[in-house]
Parts: structure tokens; C-alpha cells; sequence
């Protein structure tokens, strides 16, 4: 069987650009996650290759080299657009917001129009590359909008997208002015990853506030399909470093530092130098433990290292003085004549050089105020010698605190209690320091990234976003022949008004017939072979208003009311018993006194308690809760209660659509004047009495839009119903 394609996706391309022009693969943590995978996978990738090819002819050349050497495909940036999408969208927008940093918040919307072109500039580079069966997987908040993009213009792909950050709560996640277009983006995909269930708790919530699609723990649902969603911890490069302690290079870095490092304990720290990694509060703990240990002083020394990052956003620049001044504090008020106890390297050091600093150090200091993951934690641990005695500091709120027990966990605002870590990591005895190791140690390297890699590819092509399983078949024009002028006997149209003749608009007033409409209905009323009836929800004074005249019968209120051609008002069935409703009246007004966002609609033989602005889970929360209380207390009332879209509604049990339609059916038998055909056109659940009503033979019953329903037949919205009506009018 030949291997699967993959087609990663990734800001950047793993891969360097030499100024003369050679072209070498780099061997970051992706790579090797996918490398991880195994032979089962043919590995294809699309990102920015970097700067430094600014020459369009030397561009062509050097994208044909990187498809044809290694199937990977530049996606190409203007200095202006790395500006604006990378150093603005992405990492002064996006990534502050999703690690809970709304005061280094900016938004431009410049910002996102660039972010939005490259996006598109990504989708077309997929588009050009994919082959039929490939997977593609997307990663990271920079490409937030390609799943959306892929899928309209490539249906047949199978896409994946994993979210190397945290998600922030909703309250949090809201304030970006682009909310629901990330959102519309992302769930594009066909699965969705993230590295703890709390992002992924995070998640749902914002996609339930903001698009209110609602999903449990492994699926979120859309109209006709869903997307997966899972946790996938992401863990290190296991062979890479497995290799990198090997080497000769690596022994030989080691034997230095045991030298350099003689007689003192080293505490080390790795990271990026970014605000999320609680650089500061970590000095701030360093120092108050060399205040709190004058002993300590001589024989330990913390070696920072902080890989210069985004040193062109002016925030970076502030921290990193910040960081500078604290070092040199700290340095100036605790040095001895024998050791400088903070080692501040800004820069990043060779790999070599950081297998040998996780083998040294007698503890490493993970201490970020929030971080995805935090593969340094990790790294350290799998970088112990078998039957070591390092001791993992870590924050609580790094990912990998989810996974890891075992480790010193500390709150990094807390700096009493990092200086307490510090202090018991270097003063717990060793066999103790051995026997929490062991196992967390195993854990790592057990779950490095190829395996890793490998449960994503497998359930992403488990979790192919599904269709959802429909008996209605797509109504074709030849399905209401019978009710074109040629058809043989009298024929019925049971129109419903809203979602079906009209489309839903803000404010419902405004919902009045098209031109369009009137139209068709203007030449359908001229037919002697049909009867048509508009079954609505609304008053009947709203469709006398807009759609009396025509010598349609009005049915309002789900056939409470009823309006002949050219008669008056009626009641439908005057005996109804709606005694219920003060009783039930009272009920419902509590319910929206003590739910914020809701409200009671009153109608003649019905109440409705809307919740469609209310908080969607809140809301959904207290219409069970409401359902089970009127179940519970009016069993033997002559009523009906229905939990429809945002709504419940409590009507007579003897006043529905259904029972209406069967009413003038048997009126018109009675006349000898019955229908040999009728057709029954809705789209909500107060239309499926209607298709209930009407199963037998001459019967069509069409269900406007998505959801689930025991119509025969179904059709995508309004505008098809026009064309529908067209037809059957003989104008189509
Ligand atoms: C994002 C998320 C999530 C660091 N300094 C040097 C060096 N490194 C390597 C480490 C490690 C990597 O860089 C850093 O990874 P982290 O996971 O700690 O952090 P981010 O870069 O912020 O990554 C994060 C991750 O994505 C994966 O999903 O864990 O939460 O923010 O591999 O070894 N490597 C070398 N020299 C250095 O000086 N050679």
C-alpha cells in the first residue's frame, strides 16, 4: 500500500536559506514528530521559507528547488506583510489574547486584512499542491482562517487543525474584534487539536457564545456535519535528543561545564525570552532565596538562558531591560569574590550545549505564567541520566503540568513559594529526588512526538467530518409535478411563512413578502385546480396585512385562527380548553424573570419563553429545567410542551399545524371537492405536525433547511422554495 500524503502546514518551513543559496532542512520538533510517524506517511509541508529572497527570478528558482528536493512549498512574504500578519496579527493581537495578556492586546484592522491575504495565500499554496486522499494538517494561531478557505474551495480534503497555544477562557477570547471570523476559520476542519482538555473546555464555550453550535467532548455539531475535537499532548523530539546525548560534541560540552561548574549546584532555565514565561517573578524568587540562604550564596549558581524573540515588537524590548536590570541587581547585591550566581545568557546556545546543561542541572526552573505546553519541562526530564536525581520546578499553569505529577509545583505570582521550591529542590534528599524522577522520566520518553503525530494522522482519518445521516431526499422539480398545471385533479399547498417563504431577518416586523414572492403567489392564486394555505405561527392580522387579497385561506397562531378568501376571522376549533394558560403563564414569566436575555410571548392558544439572548448554556440549562417542571405539574392539562430552536413553547394540545392541515383537508372531502394531491412546506419543529399529518400517497412533504425531520423530501432554504413555487407555477 503506498503511503499516505501529508501536507503540513506551518508558518514557517523547516528549513534554512544559506546566502549563497544552498538549502538546508532544519530539525525542529514537528519534523521529528512527523518523522516519528513512520514509513505510513509520505510527509509533504507549506510554509514562509524566511526572509532573504527578495529577487523574484532567484524566488522561482529556489521554490522549484524546495519542491522537487524536498515537496515543500514557500508561501512567500512582502517585508510589509510579515509586518503586518506575523509581527501584528499574529504575535501583537492573537498571541497576548490567547495567553491571557489583555494589556499587551493591540488590534489594527490592517493587521487582520493582511493576516486574511495570507491566509488565502496559504490556501492557494495547498490548493496547487494537494492530490486526491492527502491529509493536511494546519498549525497554530497563524493560520486561523485557512481550514474555513480549504474547505470551501476543496471539500474533498481531510484537515486537520492543532492549536499549539492555550485557549482562553470566553470572557477573555471575546474582546478580539475578529472573534467569530477565527472561530468560522478553525471549524473548517475536520478534527481540531489542542494540548489539554482545558483548552479544549475553552473552546467549546466560545464556539457555543459565538456561532451557537453546540458539541460535547469529541464533536461539535453543524448543520450537516461536525467537526472532531481531542487532546493531544504534544510531546519532545525523543530521538533527537536521544541522539544529542549520545554524540561525542555533547560529552565533550558536558565535561566542560562538570569542570566549569565544580563544587556548586546548578539550577538552569530555558526559554524563549517572552512575557508569558515569567522571567521576572522568577528573578524576583531567585532573589529573595539568596536573601532568605546566605549560605547558599557560594555554591549555587542559576544559569538563565533566553533565546532573543521578537525583538521588534516594543513590548519584548521593555522586558527584556527589565530582565537586564533585575540580573544585574541581583548579581551586584549576591556575588561572592567565588561565584556570579545568575549566569545570564541572551542568546540561544548550540544543541550540543543544551543536552549537556539538562544532564548537569541539579534543577530546572519552568516557571511561565501560562504556556501551551512547555517542551523545556520535558526535555529536561528525558534529558536525566537512568536513575537521576533532577528536580523539576514547575508552574502550574504550564500544559505540562497536566501530565506531569511528581514535579515541585509552584505558582509563579507567588515568589514565597518559588523561593521555598528553590530551597526544598536543593535540599531534599536524593534517594527522595530519585524515586519522583523515575517515573515521570519514563512517562516522557514513552510519549515523545512520533507517537504523538501519529494518534492525530490516526484520528484524523477516523473523525472525517461527518454528514449527518438524513432520510429526507433533496427535493427535484419532477417531485411536484403533480401539482403543476398539468396534473390531473385539485391539489393543496400548505405553506408555512417564516425560514420557508421568507428568510429569517432581525427584526421579525420586517419580515414582509418579497416582489419576488408575490409574484409567483399572485399566479398561483389564479389556478382553479388549487387551494393554497399559508399555516404560520404569526398573528393573523400580520398575514391579512401582507398577504390577504390573493384568495389564499390564512391560517395565524398554528391554526388557532383561520381567515377564508375574502371572510372573516375565525376560530378554528372555538371548543379548545385553554384554561391552562394563567396558571402556566404564571410559570413562564418566572422562568424569565430569574433568566437574564429572556422573555414570554403571549399568543391566543399558546405561551413561548424565548431564550435566544440569554447565555446559551444558562439558557438551555433552564429550558430543561423548565420542560421538567411543566412535565411534572401539568401531566393531565390538555397541552404540549415543545423545546424548539431557542424557544419552549406550551400550546393547547388540540391547536397545531398538523390538525389544522387534516381539518381543511376533511372540510374540502366533506364539500366533494378533496385534494388529490397536497404538498406541506416548513422548516421548524411547529411544521413536522404538518409532516406528520400528511403520510399517504399524493402527499409531499418538503423540510426547509438543516435538523431533523419526518419529511419526505428537503431543500437548502427560501430561495429554493421560490424556485420550487416558480415551477410548479409554470414560470420557472
Ligand atoms: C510553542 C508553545 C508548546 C530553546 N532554547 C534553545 C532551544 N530551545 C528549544 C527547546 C524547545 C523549544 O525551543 C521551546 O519550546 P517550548 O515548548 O518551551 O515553547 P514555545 O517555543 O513557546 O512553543 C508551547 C510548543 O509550541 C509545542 O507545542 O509547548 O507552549 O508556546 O524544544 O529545546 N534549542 C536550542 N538552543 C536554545 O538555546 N538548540
Amino acid at each position: 500500500m503506498s503511503p499516505t500524503r501529508v501536507i503540513n502546514v506551518s508558518n514557517r518551513l523547516p528549513l534554512s536559506l544559506g546566502g549563497d543559496g544552498t538549502l538546508r532542512r532544519s530539525s525542529g520538533g514537528l519534523v521529528s514528530a512527523l518523522k516519528g510517524v513512520g514509513d505510513a506517511i509520505q510527509l509533504g509541508w507549506i510554509g514562509w521559507p524566511g526572509g532573504g529572497v527578495d529577487d523574484p527570478a532567484r524566488r522561482d528558482d529556489v521554490a522549484r528547488r524546495m519542491v522537487r528536493e524536498f515537496d515543500y512549498h514557500p508561501v512567500f512574504m512582502s517585508d510589509e506583510e510579515v509586518e503586518n500578519h506575523y509581527h501584528g496579527f499574529s504575535n501583537s493581537s492573537l498571541w497576548p489574547l490567547l495567553h491571557y495578556n489583555a494589556h499587551y492586546f493591540r488590534y489594527q484592522s490592517a493587521w487582520y486584512d493582511a493576516y486574511k491575504a495570507i491566509n488565502a495565500r496559504f490556501a492557494d499554496a495547498v490548493v496547487a499542491a494537494a492530490r486526491e486522499g492527502d491529509r493536511v494538517w494546519v498549525h497554530d494561531y497563524h493560520l486561523m482562517l485557512l481550514p474555513q478557505m480549504l474547505r470551501e474551495r476543496r471539500p474533498d480534503l481531510r484537515i486537520g487543525f492543532f492549536l499549539h497555544t492555550p485557549f482562553p477562557s470566553y470572557e477573555l477570547f471575546r474582546r478580539h474584534p475578529r472573534r467569530r471570523e477565527l472561530l468560522d476559520g478553525v471549524l473548517g476542519a475536520d478534527l481540531i487539536g489542542f494540548h489539554t482538555f482545558g483548552y479544549l473546555r475553552h473552546f467549546r464555550s466560545a464556539v457555543l457564545r459565538l456561532t451557537g453550535r453546540e458539541s460535547d467532548i469529541y464533536s461539535i455539531r453543524h448543520d450537516d456535519a461536525v467537526t472532531s475535537i481531542g487532546v493531544f499532548p504534544i510531546g519532545i523530539n525523543g530521538p533527537g535528543f536521544a541522539a544529542g546525548l549520545e554524540s561525542p560534541e555533547t560529552a565533550a560540552c558536558l565535561e566542560r561545564f562538570t569542570n566549569d561548574y565544580a563544587g556548586r549546584r546548578v539550577v538552569l532555565s530555558v526559554e524563549r525570552l517572552d512575557y508569558t514565561k515569567g522571567i521576572p517573578q522568577k528573578l524576583e524568587a531567585i532573589e529573595k532565596f539568596l536573601a532568605d540562604h546566605p549560605e547558599r550564596r557560594e555554591d549555587v549558581v542559576f544559569i538563565i538562558i533566553a533565546v532573543p524573540s521578537r525583538e521588534d515588537v516594543g513590548e519584548y524590548q521593555d522586558l527584556k531591560e527589565a530582565i537586564e536590570l533585575a540580573v544585574s541587581r541581583i548579581n551586584g547585591h549576591y556575588a561572592t569574590i567565588s561565584n556570579i550566581p545568575v549566569h545570564f545568557i541572551n542568546r540561544g546556545v548550540k544543541f550540543e550545549e543544551l543536552c549537556a546543561l539538562y544532564r548537569l542541572a541539579d534543577v530546572c526552573m519552568v516557571t511561565p505564567l501560562i504556556d501551551g505546553m512547555n517542551l523545556v519541562a520535558k526535555e529536561y526530564l528525558a534529558c536525566q541520566p537512568e536513575g537521576g536525581s533532577g528536580v523539576l520546578i514547575l508552574s502550574e499553569f504550564a500544559g505540562a503540568a497536566q501530565e506531569l505529577y511528581g514535579t515541585l509545583s509552584v505558582n509563579p505570582y507567588d515568589t514565597d513559594d518559588m523561593a521555598e521550591a528553590l530551597h526544598a529542590a536543593l535540599t531534599r534528599p536524593e534517594a527522595r529526588r530519585r524515586a519522583d524522577l523515575a517515573p515521570i522520566r519514563a512517562q516522557v520518553l514513552a510519549h515523545h512526538s512520533g507517537p504523538w503525530a501519529a494518534r492525530f494522522l490516526k484520528d484524523l482519518d477516523a473523525t472525517a467530518r461527518l454528514a449527518v445521516v438524513d432520510a429526507a431526499r433533496t427535493l427535484h422539480d419532477t417531485d411536484v409535478q403533480p401539482f403543476t398545471a398539468r396534473g390531473p385533479g385539485r391539489k393543496a399547498l400548505f405553506l408555512d411563512y417564516d425560514g420557508t417563504l421568507r428568510g429569517f431577518v432581525d427584526d421579525p416586523a420586517q419580515a414582509t413578502p418579497e416582489p419576488a414572492l408575490r409574484a409567483v403567489l399572485e399566479t398561483l392564486s389564479k389556478r382553479e385546480d388549487l387551494a393554497v394555505f399559508i399555516v404560520s405561527g404569526r398573528k393573523l392580522a400580520f398575514l391579512r396585512e401582507h398577504l390577504g387579497g390573493h384568495g389564499f385561506t390564512l391560517v395565524g397562531e398554528h391554526g388557532y385562527t383561520f381567515m377564508q378568501p375574502g371572510g372573516e376571522p375565525q376560530l378554528l376549533n372555538p371548543e379548545a380548553d385553554l384554561t391552562w394558560m394563567p396558571a402556566v403563564k404564571e410559570v413562564l414569566t418566572h422562568y424569565a424573570q430569574t433568566t437574564p436575555g429572556t422573555h414570554v410571548e403571549e399568543k391566543n392558544s399558546a405561551l413561548v419563553w424565548h431564550y435566544r439572548r440569554a447565555d446559551p448554556e444558562f439558557g438551555r440549562w433552564k429550558a430543561l429545567e423548565l420542560i421538567g417542571h411543566l412535565d411534572g405539574t401539568t401531566a393531565s392539562q390538555p397541552l404540549s410542551v415543545s423545546h424548539g430552536k431557542m424557544i419552549v413553547e406550551v400550546a393547547s394540545q388540540q391547536i397545531n399545524k398538523g390538525a389544522a392541515v387534516d381539518h381543511f383537508i376533511h372540510q374540502n372531502e366533506l364539500a366533494g371537492r378533496g385534494f388529490a394531491a397536497t404538498l406541506c412546506v416548513g422548516d421548524d419543529l411547529t411544521d413536522e405536525t404538518m409532516f406528520r399529518s400528511r403520510t399517504g400517497a399524493g402527499a409531499v412533504t418538503v423540510r426547509v433547511g438543516p435538523g431533523e425531520t419526518d419529511a419526505g423530501f428537503r431543500v437548502s432554504g427560501p430561495a429554493r422554495v421560490l424556485e420550487v413555487l416558480e415551477h410548479i407555477a409554470g414560470r420557472g
